[in-house]
């Protein structure tokens, strides 16, 4: 594979981020790795050997010229007990860019080559540490929005995942078994082969606990990625004052003048344990003004692409038809309506807006005097929570290559339970559990195809 060619060199990378830090790591992985740190490193304790995991105080110098470059911890892995089952040595050492980076340039100039993203979790993969659902996980416990997404990616990490595809796997291992039993002995077939059997244990081992785990990527998004909201409503609503409340900081500028959001603004935020991607959008009404033309046109966009609708109408008005239009295109979806304004006088119709509301939940709050705003965070917690499963029932949650590949898996088992109902020739369904069990593989990276590799690698840090 392009990115990730040669298994057999030694490897190095700067662990930690860039910028200044209490300690800085450098890690390294390969054969190379203990000539490597023989030829650095002088144990303040001397002594000629490294033993696996044990922890090294010394100083780490440039052979070539025999000056010292830093005081370090130094702790050796031997393979196979290390994350890349390689030989492994982390270096920690004082932080900041020029030593990490001048550590970094004697390890390489004494013969490992410099890692690419991923590549130490890409061996440990390889090497069959991990597999791919696990290394995925990797990626997401750095990324999560939330702490139920740590959760989430911990437990994929453990192998949850992996553990119920290879449970599947193996279901249609036992049923190709038995098909090719018929296969080879078809006089025996009517005995061993009930049609209507085999059809409702494919439906039952593999259909329906593959359509259970599909299902679960919803929670992923809410609790990895966070949940895309918009805040929607006509212009000078109070929209930006919202976003600013929520965020508790003057983050969007609020004036009197209608008009004044005209891009989108985006903030995440944890409400009550939920991550919220906010977005303040520009209000809504008829324009000339090229601009401000724009913004409403992105707001409608974001608006179509939301997962959750927060709109606003300002009840110090009477309701006009984009507040009516925008609650309609909310019906269905899950949205809140947010009553801004409750320390003016209300001048907005009761019955109107109970009508044009239909089961849309609505909530008072002023955005002026903070009133109302537990209300505001309860209502949207009690939205998305009803609008999400308990991830403690469950902790499978597919990222989108995974969903696609059990999609795929799903499609052929389908096709075979319906053929084996139908009484048509095992070799037909044979081949179907064989491409299902083909799709299984590319979850879990047995069969996946290389670049699918690279674009997973790929989006690991430096150093990982
Ligand atoms: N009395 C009162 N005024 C408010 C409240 N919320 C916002 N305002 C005022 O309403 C005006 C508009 O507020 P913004 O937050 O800028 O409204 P917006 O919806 O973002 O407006 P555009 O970006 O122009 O669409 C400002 O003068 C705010 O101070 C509220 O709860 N009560
Ligand atoms: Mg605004």
């Amino acid at each position: 594979m392009p990115a990730h060619q040669n298994n057999t060199d030694t490897i190095a990378a700067i662990a930690t981020p860039f910028g200044r830090g209490g300690i800085g790591i450098i890690r390294i992985s390969g054969p190379l790795a203990e000539g490597i740190t023989k030829k650095l490193f002088r144990a303040r304790r001397p002594g000629n050997s490294l033993e696996s995991h044990h922890l090294y105080l010394g100083e780490l110098i440039d052979p070539d010229c025999g000056q010292m470059i830093d005081e370090i911890l130094l702790s050796f892995m031997k393979a196979p007990h290390s994350y890349t089952c390689e030989d492994v040595v982390e270096i920690n050492s004082h932080s900041g860019h020029v030593i990490l980076s001048r550590i970094l340039e004697v390890i390489l100039h004494h013969g490992a080559r410099l890692a690419k993203p991923g590549e130490f979790s890409f061996r440990a993969f390889k090497n069959g540490r991990i597999d791919l659902t696990q290394a995925e996980a990797i990626v997401d416990l750095v990324n999560s929005r939330s702490e139920k997404g740590l959760v989430m990616a911990s437990r994929q990490i453990r192998g949850d995942l992996k553990t119920e595809i290879e449970k599947l796997r193996q279901s249609v291992i036992g049923i190709i078994a038995q098909m090719e039993v018929a296969i080879d002995f078809p006089e025996e077939e009517s005995e061993i082969l009930h049609s209507k059997e085999t059809a409702s244990r494919i439906k039952n081992l593999l259909v329906d606990p593959i359509k259970e785990i599909i299902a679960a990527h919803k929670r992923r998004k809410i609790w990895l990625e966070g949940i895309t909201t918009v805040i929607a409503g006509r212009v000078n609503s109070g929209k930006s004052s919202i976003l600013n409340r929520l965020l508790n900081e003057q983050r969007a500028i609020v004036t009197p003048i209608p008009g004044t959001t005209r891009d989108f603004i985006e903030a995440t935020i944890d409400i009550e344990g939920i991550p919220l991607r906010l977005m303040d959008t520009a209000g809504i009404r008829e324009v000339t003004d090229e601009v401000e033309r724009i913004g409403i046109s992105l707001t409608h966009k974001k608006f179509a692409e939301a997962d959750l609708l927060l709109v606003v109408i300002d009840q110090g008005c009477a309701l006009i038809r984009d507040d009516l239009d925008l609650i309609k295109k909310s019906q269905g979806r899950m949205s809140l309506v947010i009553l801004n304004k409750m320390d003016l006088e209300s001048k907005v119709d009761e019955i109107e807006l109970k009508n044009a509301l239909n089961t849309i939940p609505s909530v008072k709050i002023s955005a002026l005097t903070g009133e109302g705003i537990g209300d505001l965070c309860k209502a949207i917690k009690d939205l998305v929570i009803n609008g999400a499963e308990d991830i403690s029932s469950s902790p499978l949650a597919p990222n989108l290559r995974q969903k696609a590949a059990l999609e795929e898996a799903c499609t052929f088992f389908e096709k075979a339970a319906r053929n084996t109902k139908d009484n048509l020739p095992a070799e037909l369904t044979a081949v179907d559990l064989n491409s299902g069990l083909q799709a299984l593989g590319e979850i879990t990276g047995e069969t996946t195809h290389e670049e699918v590799f690279d674009r997973i690698f790929n989006e690991f840090c430096l150093g990982k």
